[in-house]
């Protein structure tokens, strides 16, 4: 099961997982995009693709979700908590409290909901894994990115707390930090403005969706007893959250 599935690090996830030969759950908001990823990942790898419409921000939704996949799908091993957003780069003075609740209800509140919806069923069967797409974000915090900042640091703690509370599981919870990767991250940042967030990725050579695709890929097939607990993925131009080197 992976969220955020139509575009970015979701959808890379989906090629992947799909190659690996895994059965797979979409959700996201915008169903022509991910009607069009299912259609061409069973196309191409022959493998069992189901979707889900929705916005995970709708919290009774996602508490019935369980019940609601096809039986074929119903028990979910790998759950990825990948759909998120920054919205603006305003300092404090300037936030935008709706911008603010949205990435809250998103990227921390989603995450819960997710979590203990398909958690139970992990339990029952003793096995599972959750990986949570966390960001350089979650360490460290940068002026302009006070909330999304926020977010992500108190997913790290989500991301913790749900390992401890997990342990003498099976259930294994691995953390993805990603720096700078070029998705629609920045354009949905800066609300549909291309020039705004082509500048982001100017003058290095950022990640890519595929590049975390692998790292979450990795986490996953690891011998049963190891648990990655958290990796932390640079371009190798960056170094720090706004420490990049970029060419004129
Ligand atoms: P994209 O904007 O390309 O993808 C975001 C995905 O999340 C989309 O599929 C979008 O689908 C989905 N999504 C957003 N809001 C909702 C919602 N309310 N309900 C359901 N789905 C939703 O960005 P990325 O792939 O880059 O981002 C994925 C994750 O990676 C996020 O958590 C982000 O914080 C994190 N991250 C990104 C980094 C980067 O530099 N790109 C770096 C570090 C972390 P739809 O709009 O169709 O609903
Ligand atoms: C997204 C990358 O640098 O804006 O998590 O935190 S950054």
């Amino acid at each position: 099961m992976i969220t955020g599935a139509s575009s970015g690090f979701g959808e890379a996830m989906a090629w992947r997982f799909a190659e690996a030969g895994c059965k797979l759950v979409l959700l996201a908001r915008r169903q022509d995009r991910l009607e069009s990823l299912r259609d061409q990942l069973i196309f191409t790898y022959h493998v069992p693709v189901h979707t889900v419409i929705l916005d995970v921000r709708n919290v009774a939704e996602v508490d019935l979700l369980p019940g609601q996949l096809p039986e074929e799908f119903a028990d979910v091993d790998i759950l990825v908590n990948n759909a998120g957003l920054a919205l603006g780069t305003s300092s404090v003075q300037d936030n935008s409290i709706d911008d603010a609740v949205t990435m809250i209800e998103t990227n921390v509140t989603s995450v819960i909901a997710m979590t203990k919806a398909f958690v139970h069923g992990m339990i029952e069967r003793n096995k599972g894994h959750i990986v949570n797409i966390s960001s350089i974000a979650a360490t460290e915090s940068y002026g302009g990115g006070s909330v999304y900042c926020a977010t992500k640091h108190a997913l790290a703690a989500f991301t913790t707390a749900t390992r401890h509370d997990l342990v003498g599981t099976a259930i294994r919870v691995t953390s993805i930090s990603p720096g700078a990767a070029q998705t629609e991250f920045s354009l949905v940042r800066f609300k549909g403005d291309q020039e705004k967030a082509d500048a982001v990725y100017r003058g290095f050579d950022p990640l890519t969706a595929e590049d975390i695709a692998d790292n979450v890929l990795y986490a996953c097939t690891r011998p049963e007893h190891v648990q990655i607990a958290d990796i932390l993925v640079l371009a190798t131009n960056q170094a720090s959250a706004k420490g990049i080197a970029r060419v004129k």
